[in-house]
């Protein structure tokens, strides 16, 4: 089992006037390895944020590295980032934890409901820029900067302050992570963002990105689009999409992304049942729309919530999966967002009238 970091001698530094990459590196002079997990079905900010990480712990203390995979990696462009740039994750169940690991967060922090990692690890460092508050009481090293676009962004810093040569491969890595987290429209992104996105851009393998970018995508992926079109109903500024079957976990994001476009609403969710949870994710048109404690709020105690202030995901176990029981979850929902959003009770107009959809049926 990981040693608790926090308890250990670690060597005492004078932190005055020491960069925080400085105090990354310096807290981990007696890890005997150092292993990286990120948040469940990590993403492509997680995924870079481990492989920069562990591209600085090598090259600058000359001591192992482990990167891990929580959860799945479903999403058709993050199943060929890992390919086409051939990362090497371990399963986070699998794991044979070390007495010597040191172990970083990236891009979440702990007890925020996003991880499988067993209570019993302890964590050395914690790097994120979400603003959902996580316990980080027992952390030694934490670097949490909502003002950032992106984890990449701060791992792209430590890596110039240290003035740490990159490779090809952690320069594609970090300059897709980026670039997925902050030119999506409209962007969150800080001076900060665009300084590391110069640095990167140059050593980046551009083709690589094009073809991570471009991934080929799988049959399933179309009849759950046509499930949440034909699901979709439209309350004044909001609309709402249901899907019953997900085949991947990260295709309620990829519907919300695809409904926000919509001219005539600010506000899109959408919710899919996958396993035995019911997935949501939230996308605004507005600024400082605030999302993440939207979806806090109406989540409430049914499960767990987070984000941004345009982008936001939440999970809600189910007791069952029974459609009447998901019905019942989904007319929750659909109550408190409407009341959360001030939008008054009303029936909701389709996205694609019902003639239209009957006319499709296969007869
Ligand atoms: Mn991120």
């Amino acid at each position: 089992m990981a040693r608790k970091c926090a308890d250990s001698a670690l060597v005492r530094v004078p932190t005055l006037g020491l960069r925080r990459s400085d105090r990354f590196l310096n807290g981990l002079s007696s890890a005997g390895r150092v292993v990286f997990v990120s948040h469940v079905n990590p993403d492509p900010d997680s995924l870079a944020s481990m492989l920069g990480l562990a591209h600085l712990v090598e090259t600058r203390l000359g001591k192992p590295t482990l990167m891990t995979r929580d959860g799945l990696i479903s999403r058709a462009e993050n199943r060929a980032m890992v390919e086409v740039l051939d990362l090497d994750l371990v399963p986070v169940e699998r794991m044979d934890w070390a007495e010597n690991d040191y172990v970083v967060m990236v891009d979440s922090q702990p007890n925020t409901g996003r991880h499988t990692i067993p209570d019993t690890v302890r964590l050395y460092g914690v790097l994120d820029h979400h603003d959902t508050p996580g316990d980080l009481k027992n952390v030694s090293f934490v670097d949490v900067r909502p003002s950032m676009g992106a984890t990449c962004t701060l791992v792209t810093r430590y890596l110039m302050d240290q003035g740490i040569p990159l490779t090809e491969k952690v320069a594609t890595a970090l300059l897709y992570g980026l670039e997925t987290e902050v030119t999506g429209f409209p962007r969150e992104a800080s001076p900060a963002d665009d300084d590391a996105m110069l640095f990167l851009f140059p050593l980046a393998d551009k083709d690589k990105i094009a073809e991570i970018r471009n991934a080929r995508l799988p049959h399933s992926h179309f009849g759950c689009f046509l499930q949440a079109l034909q699901s979709s109903f439209i309350y004044d500024r909001l609309v709402i999409s249901w899907v019953n079957d997900l085949s991947q976990p990260e295709l309620a994001a990829e519907i919300a992304d695809f409904m926000i476009r919509f001219e005539k609403v600010d506000w899109a969710v959408c919710g899919g049942v996958y396993g035995n949870s019911l997935i949501l994710s939230v996308r605004s048109a507005l600024a400082d729309a605030k999302s993440g404690d939207l979806l806090r709020q109406v989540v409430g105690n049914l499960g767990k919530a987070g984000g941004h202030d345009r982008r936001a995901g939440g999970c809600i176990p189910l007791a069952s999966i029974a459609t009447s029981a998901v019905e019942d979850v989904q007319a929750e929902l659909r109550r408190r967002f409407l009341k959360a959003l001030k939008i008054e009770e009303c029936r909701g107009q389709r996205l694609v009238p019902l003639r239209e959809i009957l006319q499709n049926l296969p007869s």
